[in-house]
């Protein structure tokens, strides 16, 4: 266990405010080859310590990995998994934290729940591992259930689709009747169109001008834009002044705007802070036009 002092937390934001707006899942990724946060935060007490002020910024859960699921990148081993993840989400839940695991085992995310996880997100929408809908159904906690095609050595390679759209909408009604079959409650589902995940640009982009459309499966949906490849063309488009100094956090932000105004549940960033500021100012103009002033 992390020898690091825990500080006192206001707990994170009441339930009644989060329930009327978008929530903020705060990425916290412990892998030693995260592609977006350099490894930086593979060291427990750092883990906890970014996944606290993760919390002072704003984020409503923080999303805790220990596998990397960046093209390309190989698995690691359960114990490695555990090893990693498991100190982090049990000082984090300690502390008051709303911790979200992002597992695609079983094992990990029942002895995160044990630890005190409230959220379990498998990126595989319980394709990896056979164990994790039943799992989900006993323990009766919310999840998201992302659309996946295949590990990250391969995916990149299934990104082949008739209408990217309608085939990850079908792939995704067919991953929520395997978690209701398994006697998951509806209430605990969230879907995700999974981003970057066995999707080229274009198909990530038609997915988030879709979001009316993934609504009508009848579930929340939580859109993962945060810093992916896909968003750098709106940051390298030539002819800015080079003093401007624009990044794929900018492009996050603005997506997240607009996916909370497109009444998406749930938003997985980096960058917490401007995107609780993104999303609140979403939820002020949904007010303001439902004529609540
Ligand atoms: N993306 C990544 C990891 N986990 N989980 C969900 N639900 N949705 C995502 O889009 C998603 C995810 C990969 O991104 P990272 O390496 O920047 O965390």
């Amino acid at each position: 266990m992390s020898a690091l002092m825990l500080p006192e937390l206001a707990p994170t934001m009441p339930a009644a405010d989060v329930a009327d707006r978008c929530r903020v899942l705060g990425i916290l990724n412990v892998t030693p080859d995260s592609f977006s946060d350099g490894g930086r935060f593979n060291s427990i007490d750092a883990a906890v310590a970014r996944g606290l002020e993760l919390v002072r910024h704003g984020a409503d859960f923080v999303d805790v990995g220990g596998e990397s699921t960046r093209p390309g990148a190989r698995r690691v081993s359960e114990p490695e998994e555990r090893r990693r993840v498991l100190p982090v989400v049990a000082a984090l839940s300690e502390a008051g934290v709303r911790v979200s695991v992002d597992t695609m085992r079983a094992s990990i995310a029942a002895a995160a729940v044990a630890a005190g996880a409230v959220l379990v997100n498998d990126v595989s929408g319980g394709l990896a591992d056979p164990a994790m809908l039943p799992f989900l159904a006993e323990s009766d906690v919310q999840c998201v259930l992302m659309h996946w095609r295949g590990h990250a050595e391969i995916m990149q390679d299934l990104a082949i689709y008739r209408s990217v759209v309608e085939d990850v909408c079908i792939e995704l009604a067919q991953r929520s009747d395997a978690a209701l079959a398994a006697g998951v409650r509806p209430e605990n589902i969230v879907l995700d169109p999974g981003l970057g995940f066995a999707k080229n640009s274009g198909q990530s982009w038609s997915l988030l001008a879709a979001l009316p459309r993934l609504h009508m499966l009848g579930f929340p949906v939580l859109v993962g834009a945060s810093r992916k490849r896909f968003l750098a063309e709106c940051v390298d488009y030539g002819g800015l002044d080079p003093s401007i100094s624009t990044d794929r956090d900018d492009v996050s932000n603005a997506v997240s705007a607009l996916a909370a105004s497109a009444g998406a549940w749930g938003v997985r960033v980096h960058s917490v802070g401007p995107a609780a500021a993104a999303v609140r100012t979403a939820s002020r103009l949904r007010a303001a036009a439902l004529g609540e002033d």
